[in-house]
């Protein structure tokens, strides 16, 4: 009895320990956005102004809601069984169906979900408003890694591929999400992605910008996002698409401004790309005008100098028939 008291002492001890270490490591991971956390049971800090949205909708709208659902339904099971069992009720009422009732449970829920789904189109909808891009990339879904391209950046699609295990683990971030080439997008700017995917269904799924879209071979699908804060942001391919499918992970890389335009250069691309490949387009056009207007003037001279020729033959052979005249015109 004694050994039994000192184990379960020492037992209480030791959960205490474990729960405070918990506790602590939860503080310490907290402050870490952009990454799963253990114990977690929330949705992941947002980063972004549709994560805040849907926040929003699943703590004040559907979480209320479905609290709200759960305890009367309970409390309803408790009074019948409590009010309307055997020894209670010895002697159960004959009808079967009451109109009012039937009223109340079929329109409480109509309305319920015609609530909800006011707040739900419109954070849907909001997903496919996509304001004015600042950048736009590119994403290819393939098994099992992800393609990143900027192409109006100029920066061709590279691969992003799961970071090996001991690699991860030597850099101190999160093996199974971190990534070897992430995506590097600038802070507080429009993001647009275009996505899709080269073999099966992929999802591009990131928890802290409320990303979660089909890549769908031969289809292009879009969403948006507007970082909040630079950081490291981690997310992982949402449609089973075959046996690595736990091995592709998305890592977005929110960097300023500055250091944006630097990885842009970096990677061969430039800023300008667009505005430098339009007025090559121009000077190149411009360049064929010119010529084209320099062939036209040489051509007229030369008419001009066929038809003098055969303006005088013309003179010469004037009593023969007008047979010439055609070619002089
Ligand atoms: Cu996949």
């Amino acid at each position: 009895m004694k050994n039994w008291g000192m184990g379960m002492g020492k037992g209480i001890a030791g959960l205490m320990a474990l729960a405070s270490a918990t506790m602590l490591s939860g503080a310490a991971w907290a402050s870490t956005v952009g990454q799963p956390t253990p114990g977690g049971i929330g949705l992941q800090e947002a980063a972004s102004p549709l994560k805040h949205d849907a926040h929003f909708f699943h703590d004040w709208i559907l979480m209320p809601i479905i609290t709200v659902i759960t305890l009367l339904v309970l409390g309803l099971l408790i009074w019948v069984m409590i009010r309307y069992n055997k020894r209670a009720n010895p002697t159960p009422a004959k009808w079967s169906h009451n109109t009012t009732v039937e009223i109340i449970w079929t329109l409480g829920p109509v309305l319920i979900l015609a609530f909800i789904a006011v707040f739900s189109f419109r954070l849907l909808y909001a997903y496919s408003d996509i304001p004015d891009p600042d950048v736009t990339v590119k994403v290819t879904g393939y098994q099992w890694n992800w393609g990143y391209e900027y192409p109006e950046l100029g920066v061709s699609e590279y691969v992003s591929n799961l970071l090996p295990e001991d690699e991860a683990r030597a850099q101190g971030v999160p093996y199974l999400l971190a990534a070897d080439e992430p995506m590097v997008v600038p802070v507080g700017q429009v993001v647009r992605l275009t996505v899709t995917a080269a073999d099966v269904i992929h999802a591009v799924a990131l928890p802290a910008f409320g990303l979660k879209t089909d890549a769908v071979p031969g289809r292009i699908n879009e969403t948006w996002f507007r970082a909040e804060r630079t950081g490291v942001y981690y997310g992982q391919c949402s449609e089973l698409c075959g046996v690595n499918h736990a091995y592709m992970p998305l890592q977005i890389n929110v960097v300023t401004q500055a250091e944006f335009e630097q990885w842009v250069a970096s990677r061969g691309g430039s800023m300008t790309f667009l505005a430098d490949q339009a007025a090559e387009a121009a000077a190149v056009e411009a360049a064929a005008a010119e010529a084209a207007a320099a062939t036209a003037a040489a051509e007229a001279a030369a008419a001009e100098g066929e038809a003098a020729e055969v303006d005088a033959a013309a003179t010469e052979t004037a009593t023969e028939p007008p047979a010439a005249a055609p070619a002089a015109q």
